[in-house]
Parts: C-alpha cells; sequence; structure tokens
C-alpha cells in the first residue's frame, strides 16, 4: 500500500444520542495505539486533537432532534476539518464519538469530491429524519442529512446541495431497520446488504459484489463509515445500540482487507465506540485492529 498522510481528527461528542460515555470514544481509539498502529505500517499520521463544543448545553434546542444545535456546532467544525485535510493531500481519520458526526465528515468530503461512493458498516440504516425517527437521537439520521433530507440546520451544513448520491451508497451489516427507513431504501434503490445477505453469500462475494457495483458508479473517492456496532456485540460490547447477530470479528477484517486490495478507499471514520459500556477497551482494540487492517496491515 502506499503511504499515506493521515489526519486523525477526534470529535468527542455524544450528543446525537442518550447513551453517556462516547464522548471518550476517541481518547479510548488513541490509548488502543491507533497512532502507534498506523505509523508501524510506514504512514504519516498528524493527529489533529479534537473538535470541541463549548456551552454546548446553551445551543439550541428541537422537540423532535435532540440536542441540535450541539451536533450542527460539531459537524460544521468537522466539515470544515475534514475538508482542509483532502485540500492538502490528506487521508482524514475521524473518531466518534456517535455516528452524527458522519454529517460533518460527509459534509466536508463533498466539498472536493464530486461523485462519492460510502460504505455504511453498521447493524443500522441511519436513515431516519425527525418525522420518522422513534428516538429523536440524530445518531439515527446522518444518511437521511446527507440525502439533503431533514432539518434544514443539519443538511445545509458544507453547503444546500445533497452530499451524497443515493446510488453510490452501500450498507453492509443491516439488521435493525426503521418502518421509514426501509421505505426511503426502496424509494431511492439503495443498495443493502443485510446479515442475511452476508450469512448467505459470505462477506467475501459481498465485498466483491459492492466493490464492483461502485466501481460501475465510476465514483471520484471512497469513504468506509464503520459504525463499531456493526459487528457481533459479542466482539464489540462498548457501543450504544447493540444488536445481536451481527458481522464477525474475520469477516470485519476480510472485509477491511479486501477494500485496502481496492485502493479505492480515500477517507474514513471509526464510530460509536463507548468506554463506559465497554471491558478492558475491547471495543477500541478491535476498532484499531481494523484501521490496521484497511491501511495496509497483512497476516504474514
Ligand atoms: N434506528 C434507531 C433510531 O433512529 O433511533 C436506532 C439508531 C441507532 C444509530 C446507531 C448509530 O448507528
Ligand atoms: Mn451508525
Ligand atoms: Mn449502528
Ligand atoms: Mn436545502
Amino acid at each position: 500500500m502506499e503511504t499515506l498522510n493521515i489526519s486523525m481528527i477526534g470529535v468527542p461528542i455524544d450528543f446525537g444520542q442518550m447513551r453517556r460515555g462516547v464522548d471518550m470514544g476517541p481518547s479510548a481509539i488513541r490509548y488502543a495505539g491507533a497512532v502507534e498502529r498506523l505509523e508501524a505500517l510506514g504512514h504519516e499520521v498528524v493527529d489533529e486533537g479534537d473538535i470541541y463544543v463549548p456551552n454546548a448545553a446553551k445551543l439550541e434546542v428541537h422537540p423532535k432532534l435532540r440536542n441540535l444545535g450541539a451536533v450542527v456546532e460539531a459537524c460544521t467544525k468537522l466539515a470544515e476539518q475534514v475538508a482542509t485535510a483532502v485540500e492538502h493531500k490528506k487521508f482524514p481519520l475521524v473518531l466518534g464519538g456517535d455516528h452524527s458526526i458522519a454529517i460533518g465528515t460527509l459534509a466536508g468530503l463533498a466539498q472536493h469530491y464530486k461523485n462519492l461512493g460510502v460504505i455504511w458498516y453498521d447493524a443500522h440504516a441511519d436513515m431516519n429524519t425527525a418525522e420518522t425517527s422513534p428516538s429523536g437521537n440524530i445518531h439515527g439520521m446522518p444518511l437521511a442529512v446527507a440525502m439533503e433530507l431533514g432539518h434544514e440546520k443539519l443538511t445545509h451544513i458544507g453547503g444546500e446541495q445533497p452530499k451524497i448520491d443515493p446510488k453510490n451508497l452501500v450498507i453492509i451489516g443491516a439488521r435493525s431497520v426503521d418502518e421509514g427507513e426501509r421505505e426511503l431504501i426502496k424509494e431511492k434503490g439503495i443498495k443493502v446488504y443485510s446479515m442475511h445477505e452476508i450469512d448467505r453469500l459470505g462477506m467475501a462475494a459481498v465485498m466483491e459484489d459492492a466493490l464492483a457495483y461502485l466501481r460501475s458508479r465510476e465514483i471520484d473517492g471512497l469513504h468506509l463509515s464503520l459504525d463499531l456496532d456493526g459487528l457481533d456485540p459479542m466482539y464489540t460490547p462498548g457501543v450504544g445500540t447493540p444488536v445481536p447477530g451481527g458481522i464477525t470479528y474475520r469477516e470485519s477484517h476480510l472485509a477491511m482487507e479486501m477494500l485496502q486490495e481496492s485502493n479505492l478507499l480515500t477517507s474514513a471514520e471509526f464510530v460509536e465506540v463507548n468506554p463506559v459500556l465497554d471491558t478492558k477497551n475491547a471495543t477500541a482494540n478491535v476498532a484499531v485492529g481494523l484501521m490496521g487492517s484497511l491501511l495496509g496491515e497483512s497476516l504474514v
């Protein structure tokens, strides 16, 4: 693998959901040795530190969008930082924090990539709006927002245009999808490999198919948004919304290794690590191991 100039950005926020602790995700991932692991692969890694939202509790609230003002501020700052990293030919590596941060990551990437592919590795579709959400938690909404569906304070971060084309989106690992999300997936013709397809076809075939599909879309960049709850909770217990019957440890490493081989990857984020719900930093350790496979580590 070519050596990368990695811009590692921490986003220690928990505004997009209700479980305390996920704001410590970036620290947990750092303690799990993310920088050393990637430097050992020959990459240049600059840890840009953390995005900070002062006085979050005083920012705008909304009856159906929890902590709206704080999420908007965090994602606006993140979008700027991601856009700057890409401008300087760096590889953005974003550490969450809950999955609402992807609103900022995708907004930043869309400043440069006009036909961006996205692999959404997750138990969930994260495609709700205030009208369809069962919880009002914005970490269940980033993909709707990126398709410019939802409150304009969110959809207009990084500009008023949609940030992704639904046809360039591939969801892998879905097993907890709400009614409104199912309708949107059908309406937009979004490619989803649920746990059923992964069980039936196997992860190798799923990744072959997904990468061939994304190549056929002639994407100009590929972002991996990896929610650690995409894996089975037996491997990643430290997440806020665990769903049994998930992807295995080795299936996940294979997916990362095949992504690396594809030479399509241009950015990545690892989200929903919650050390308060974890044991011995296991979930952050899994995240760092997957980063290694994603960015060039080989078994022999
Ligand atoms: N679909 C549910 C909701 O919208 O509240 C659960 C979303 C969980 C989102 C986590 C980050 O993946
Ligand atoms: Mn998610
Ligand atoms: Mn999830
Ligand atoms: Mn608009």
